[in-house]
C-alpha cells in the first residue's frame, strides 16, 4: 500500500516478477494484483545439499498490490473496500516515495518522505479510530441494558476497557500495536482488523542510486518499535533485474556494486514480520519449509501438513538443521542421539527439521 505514484506497482512487480504494467491501475474498485512469492532460505538450500531431493519447497508468502491511498481516506470511508484488502492482510508493505522525478507527479507536491508517511500512518489511525469508537457506542448500549449472562458480561467489560485503551493510544497518534495484550486479548480484538495493529514494512522506493543512508536513519527513529520495520529498495531498478535471465541479473548487480540482493532481504523481511517461523521435512522425495506461527505446538505443526496426521500423532522427531547439517545425515544424527523424540506440547523452534509419527 501507499500513496499514488510511490512505486507500489514497481514493487509488487519486482517482488513477484509478475510483470503487472505500470501505472494502469488506480481505480479504487480494481481488484488488486496478487502474487505468491517463494521465501528465500539459505537453511532450506543447506538442507537441499544434503538430501539431493526430487523437489524443493519453500516457504512463500502472498502480496497484494492494493490501489493508491488518498488524503481522507481514513475519514470518509469512501475508501472503503480499499481499506478491506488492508483489513484482510497479516502485515503492511507501506511503499514510500523516496526518487525524485519531473515525470511522475506526487499528488502530495515536493518530495518528503516523512510527511507521506504521516499522511499515511494519519489516514491508518483515523479508520481505526472509526472502527473502534463505533464498536464502543454498541459496547456502551449493551452494558447499560446488563445483556447476556455474567460471563458475557465480564468478557463485554474485558473489551470495553481494551478499546478504550486503544482508543487513547489513537488519538494520541499511537498505534493500535502500541497497547500491550495477552493472548486472550488478542482473540477478543482479532475480528476487528485494525490496521494499526499489524505490523509494518516501510519500504523506501528510492532512485536507481539508492536511498541515502540520512534518510534511511531518520525514517527509522520515526517509525520503527518491536514490529514495525525500516527498509529500502530501489525499485524500478530491481524490477528491471528481476526481469533478466538470473545469471544476467548477476552481472548487472556486480558491474553496478549492488552487494545486497534486496529483494530477498524484503521477502524475508516480510515474512519475519508476520511472526511465523520455518520448520522443515526432509527427505529424497522433498525437502520442504512449512510455515508455522510462533509458538505453535507438534500437533498443529503436523496439521499444517495434514489435519490426519494430527489428528493421529503420536511423537515427532526433532532435530535443529543446524545440527543435522553438522551430521551430514539423519542416521548419523540418530546414532549420536541428537535426534529428539517429541510429544504433543514440543513448541516448534524456528529451523527445526521434524518428522511425524503417527497412526494413521
Ligand atoms: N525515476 C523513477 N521512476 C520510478 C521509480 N520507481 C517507480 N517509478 C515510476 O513511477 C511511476 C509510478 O509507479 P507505480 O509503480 O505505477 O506507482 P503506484 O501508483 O504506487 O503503483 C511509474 O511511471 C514508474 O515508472 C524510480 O525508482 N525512479
Ligand atoms: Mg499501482
Amino acid at each position: 500500500m501507499g500513496l499514488p505514484g510511490a512505486g507500489k506497482t514497481v514493487v509488487f512487480n519486482a517482488l513477484s516478477l509478475a510483470k503487472v504494467p505500470v501505472a494502469t491501475y488506480s481505480a479504487p474498485s480494481t481488484v488488486p494484483n496478487q502474487a505468491v512469492v517463494k521465501v528465500p532460505d539459505a537453511r532450506l538450500a543447506a538442507l537441499a545439499e544434503l538430501f539431493h531431493p526430487r523437489k524443493v519447497t519453500p516457504a512463500e508468502v502472498r502480496y497484494v498490490d492494493v490501489a493508491g491511498l488518498t488524503q481522507g481516506a481514513g475519514r470518509d470511508g469512501q475508501a472503503g473496500q480499499h481499506l478491506a484488502y488492508l483489513r484482510n492482510s497479516d502485515a503492511l508493505l507501506i511503499v514510500v516515495r523516496a526518487f525524485a522525478s519531473d515525470v511522475v507527479a506526487h499528488p502530495l507536491g515536493p518530495l518528503d518522505p516523512q510527511r507521506d508517511l504521516e499522511v499515511i500512518s494519519t489516514e491508518l489511525l483515523l479508520a481505526d479510530l472509526g472502527v473502534v469508537e463505533k464498536r464502543l457506542e454498541r459496547l456502551e448500549k449493551e452494558v447499560r441494558l446488563r445483556k447476556g449472562t455474567d460471563a458475557e458480561q465480564k468478557v463485554r467489560a474485558r473489551e470495553y476497557a481494551l478499546l478504550q485503551a486503544m482508543q487513547r493510544a489513537l488519538i494520541d497518534g499511537k498505534p493500535a500495536r502500541s497497547v500491550a495484550l495477552d493472548p486472550d486479548d488478542e482473540t477478543l480484538l482479532r475480528g476487528y482488523c485494525l490496521l494499526t495493529q499489524k505490523p509494518w514494512l516501510v519500504l523506501l522506493n528510492a532512485g536507481d542510486g539508492g536511498a541515502g543512508r540520512d534518510l534511511v536513519e531518520r525514517v527509522r527513529a520515526r517509525w520503527e518499535d518491536e514490529r514495525a520495520q525500516v527498509a529500502a529498495i530501489s525499485g524500478r531498478l530491481e524490477m528491471e533485474l528481476a526481469e533478466l535471465p538470473p545469471q544476467e541479473a548477476d552481472e548487472f548487480r556486480a558491474e553496478l556494486e549492488l552487494t545486497e540482493p534486496a529483494l530477498e532481504g524484503v521477502i524475508q523481511a516480510s515474512y519475519r514480520l508476520l511472526d511465523l517461523i520455518s520448520y522443515f521435512t526432509v527427505g529424497e522425495d522433498e525437502v520442504r519449509a512449512w510455515t508455522l506461527k510462533r509458538g505453535a505446538n507438534a500437533v498443529e505443526a503436523a496439521s499444517v501438513i495434514h489435519t490426519s496426521i494430527a489428528r493421529a500423532f503420536i511423537r515427532a522427531e526433532v532435530i535443529g538443521h543446524d545440527e543435522l547439517l553438522a551430521c551430514g545425515s539423519l542416521a548419523e544424527a540418530r546414532k549420536r542421539g541428537l535426534l529428539r523424540s517429541e510429544g504433543r506440547n514440543y513448541v516448534f523452534r524456528d529451523g527445526d527439521v521434524a518428522q511425524f509419527l503417527h497412526n494413521g
